[in-house]
């Protein structure tokens, strides 16, 4: 069974999120044995990690799942961006219609792997002493694999409730009428403040850089209309693969300064009004190439956003009229009154870019210029060592036992954002160098998934052993990757798109930002044409 101290398998999945139950199940409907190692104790991937107050989806559900009519086709969801509770419900009703949990070992963290030339089989360890052969190994460990902790002295003497936001307890933490500190303003630490502020004495939230968020418009949904719409979901799932970013809307086919000032007054309003991500990514298609276009974009979000701040000074901090970085060069979170929150007299919002923090003491914070704050609650929102952090911690080695955390070590290489020149028959999606942070998960989940799936059927039809990108494929495929971000606004700005989240991590971009018809197209041509970049075997 798939605990058993000697696994054998033909191919060995880690991760039991979107990633891992996709290529499971396709897999096995081509007759491929498949086994999960899932280091937590659920499915679900990021949706079994994150339960911290307000952990929310920030794209619009049906674009948010699988397109798998089976799974969709009896499912509904209670509102437009649903919470961790509904996703995990979500993640049973795949389970029951997938069948997934049978062949997953929970709890069981992968901490070396390597393959081995002469029988072709991936020799896989875990913690706790177990070893897995197989001739595959899919890695579906997502880009939040790895936690950020700054290295602040004092972090373990706090005596409150400190948490990570992906190590919050699942029982939840009580906050009522207590002093809660926020620290990270990503998605996540929007979402914790404002969450918290309900029922929470009072919120402090520092913040180093202004996350430009966007109104998400909640909207509650009925069973009915989306039971009305099921006949579109097939047209729905096909154009979301044509768009950039794997979602229902796409750039508009017109660059900013095309239109009149009132013209373009109008659409960026109305992208306001349709809320989530519109803003971001159905904006003129200049948005993140042109530096003039993004600034009219910005001064667009400042102007809305400043009008919602009564407060001069949190104003500035929070919505500065210069710019803090291009505008969607790091990603926007979707606020339901994160500003007005803020605004009011019982929350703050502290400066850690001119104040930073130095300590952490036993009953709060310290900052730069010497002020104690004291807390009950302290919610670290601080991001995650992102895209690279979890693979590189995994104890991968090359054929010939050279750690990829090494092969990583100043900069990153694969082939296709799918393989690695030496780890044969190594396969990962939703990682480094694919459209991983610039697409909707699910979306980018499957177009990788099912090249993952074609690849092995083409290796077994034809009878190859095994497949390894080249080192010459690797170089050609991390150029690809720069000189398209190059084009954009995204290397001008101090983001984890960009590596440049954690201290010491070398700073390039981690992303394919051609979007996801373009990528596929070019995986596509690689396979199409003989397996051009691999050597086979
Ligand atoms: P993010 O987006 O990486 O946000 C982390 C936040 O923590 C961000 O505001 C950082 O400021 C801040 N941070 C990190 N280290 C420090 C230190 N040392 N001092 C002060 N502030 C710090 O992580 P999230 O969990 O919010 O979101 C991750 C992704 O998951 C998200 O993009 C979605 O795609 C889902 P900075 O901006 O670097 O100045």
């Amino acid at each position: 069974d798939t605990y058993s101290k000697n696994l054998k398998t033909d191919v060995l999945i880690v991760g039991a999120g979107f990633g891992g139950i996709y290529l499971m199940h396709k897999l096995r409907q081509l007759g491929f044995q498949c086994k999960i190692y899932e280091a937590g104790k659920g499915l679900g991937g990021i949706w079994h990690w994150n339960c911290y107050p307000g952990a929310r989806v920030d794209t619009q559900v049906p674009i948010y799942e699988y397109s798998l009519p089976e799974v969709w086709k009896d499912w509904t969801w209670s509102e437009r961006y649903p919470g961790f509770a509904e996703l995990r419900k979500y993640f049973e009703h795949v389970d029951q219609k997938l069948g997934i949990r049978k062949d997953v070992a929970f709890d069981t963290r992968v901490v070396g792997a390597q393959f081995d030339k002469p029988s072709a089989k991936w020799i896989v360890e875990t913690e706790d002493g177990r070893t897995a052969k197989a001739r595959y190994l899919l890695l579906a460990t997502g880009f939040a694999a790895k936690r950020h902790f700054p290295g602040w002295p004092g972090l373990d003497r706090f005596k409150g409730e400190i948490h990570h936001s992906s190590f919050w307890p699942d029982a939840g933490v009580d906050v009522k009428d207590k002093r809660v500190a926020v620290i990270g303003t990503g998605s996540t630490g929007v979402q914790i403040a404002q969450e918290t502020a309900k029922t929470a004495g009072s919120v402090t939230v520092f913040q180093r850089t202004p996350n430009l968020a966007l109104p998400m418009q909640q909207k509650p949904l009925t069973r009915e209309e989306q039971m009305d719409r099921k006949a579109q979901y097939p047209e729905i799932y096909k154009n979301r693969m044509t768009t950039f970013a794997g979602f229902q809307y796409d750039f508009i086919d017109k660059n900013t300064y095309d239109d009149t000032p009132e013209a373009r007054e109008a659409f960026y309003e109305k992208c306001f009004e349709n809320g989530g991500f519109e803003f971001w990514l159905a904006n003129y298609k200049d948005l993140l190439f042109d530096a003039e276009a993004n600034r009219a974009a910005y001064d667009f979000w400042a102007k809305k956003t400043r009008a919602r701040i009564s407060d001069p000074r949190k104003r500035d901090i929070l919505a500065p009229v210069e710019p803090p970085h291009a505008f969607g060069t790091k990603r926007p979170s979707l606020e339901q009154n994160y500003y007005e929150m803020l605004d009011r007299a019982e929350n703050d919002v502290v400066d850690i870019k001119k104040t930073p923090i130095v300590e952490v003491t036993e009953t709060g914070l310290k900052t730069a210029d010497g002020k104690h704050r004291e807390f009950d609650v302290v919610a670290l929102a601080t991001g995650f060592d992102s895209v690279t952090g979890g693979m590189k911690n995994m104890g991968l080695k090359d054929v010939d036992g050279v750690p990829l955390s090494e092969k990583w070590k100043t900069g990153t290489w694969s082939y296709l954002g799918m393989t690695c020149a030496g780890f044969p028959n190594m396969f990962f999606l939703y990682g480094a160098q694919g459209p991983t942070a610039f697409s909707n998960g699910p979306s980018c989940v499957e177009c990788q998934g099912d090249w993952i799936v074609d690849a092995m059927k083409k290796l077994r039809d034809e009878d190859i052993q095994y497949c390894d990108a080249t080192r010459e494929a690797e170089e050609g495929w991390r150029r690809r990757v720069t000189e398209l971000s190059d084009k954009t606004l995204f290397p001008g700005t101090s983001s984890w798109y960009m590596g440049a989240n954690v201290p010491g991590k070398p700073r390039e971009q981690l992303n394919y930002a051609g979007g996801i018809p373009l990528y596929e197209q070019e995986c596509r041509e690689a396979l199409d044409n003989g397996f051009r970049g691999f050597v086979t075997a």
